[in-house]
């Protein structure tokens, strides 16, 4: 089955691009497919993750992969970067992962099944999550095609507790469970953003013991982001690193539809650079956005445009590392 091309009937009138609100909603009016053998030759292909069923407090990220293809805007290079990913590279939207509500096993092997399909086709997922424990699944998916996995993870918390409120499986353990089980290395993990209240003294030695480094938001603010990302790019080196973006490390100004937020955060404008510049400069083999709550409709949904952006921008430093 051929993708389905969203811009269709605007080309049969000579244009190359649609109002974001108008026709078929993909990933910035991307072709749209859910057959595995349309993605041959396809660079990047979009996968949505729509289970919030592991939130700890305010849930509705569900909601948000619709809410990110529904925040887009047309293509085009990047002013900054002059690169333009509509140009260099084959995107598609692949659609959501078949989820199944309340049934968290089925959810996350739909995710992970997925993943693996876009995987095995040879192009980069991209996922749109919900919540943060999707990352689990998905790193399951990169991890049987390239082994252990380098993590690169823009957050407030840093989601290695054992269990939240007494549960093992929770979005606030989901990178404990994945340096535990060996899917993602602890001496090629980098947390970026970290502040406020958790986790505690315990959880911290225990990252200690596993070589993960955390860059604080107080480090962020004292050293600047630049030096931030500098030294995230010498911890990965040159291994398969994915790129994981919690929302909630923005300050809540800039991002207020998250279920867990936390004030003393990134600005917009260092996090968008940070993920562009890390698809630039990384062996990037994946990339999910998660924790975006949806707040209004389209262009101001300000959390799932800056989600959306976060995305862009990923490409973007995905197009220019092809020169
Ligand atoms: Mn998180």
């Amino acid at each position: 089955m051929p993708p389905l091309d969203p811009l269709h009937r605007w080309r049969l009138l000579g244009l190359d691009e649609k109002p974001d609100y108008a026709g078929l909603l993909t990933y910035s009016g991307v072709p749209y497919t859910e057959d595995p053998a349309e993605l041959a030759g396809v660079d990047v292909a979009i996968v949505g993750a729509p289970i919030d069923d592991l939130v700890s407090d305010r849930p509705g990220a569900r909601f948000a992969p619709r809410a990110i293809r529904a925040a887009s805007c047309p293509p085009g290079p990047h002013l900054e970067s002059r690169a333009d990913w509509s140009a260099a590279l084959r995107v598609v939207d692949f659609g959501d992962a078949p989820v199944a509500p309340a049934d968290l096993e089925r959810s996350h092997a739909a995710i992970t099944a997925t993943v693996a399909q876009v995987v095995q086709a040879g192009a980069l997922p991209i996922v749109l999550g919900g919540d943060h424990a999707t990352t689990e699944a998905t790193i399951a998916a990169l991890h049987a095609a390239h082994g252990p996995i380098a993590l690169i993870q823009f957050d407030a918390h840093t989601d290695t507790g054992t269990e939240v409120f007494g549960v093992e499986r929770s979005h606030g353990t989901g990178m404990y469970r994945l340096v535990r089980d060996g899917l993602v290395t602890g001496d090629r993990y980098v947390q970026i953003g970290l502040r406020g209240y958790w986790p505690g003294e315990r959880e911290f030695a225990w990252q200690r013991e596993q070589g993960i480094t955390s860059i604080f938001m107080h480090d962020v603010r004292d050293r600047g982001i630049r030096a931030a990302v500098e030294e995230a790019l010498v911890v990965v080196g040159d291994h398969p690193v994915f790129l994981s973006a919690d929302v909630d490390v923005l300050d809540p100004a800039f991002a207020p539809g998250t279920g867990t937020p936390e004030p003393g955060g990134m600005a917009s404008g260092d996090l968008l650079w940070s993920c562009r510049t890390i698809a630039a400069r990384t062996n990037l083999v994946g990339m999910d956005v998660v924790e975006v709550i949806p707040t209004a409709v389209g262009s101001s949904d300000i959390t799932a445009l800056v989600a959306e952006r976060a995305v862009r921008e990923t490409l973007t430093g995905l197009a220019e590392r092809r020169g």
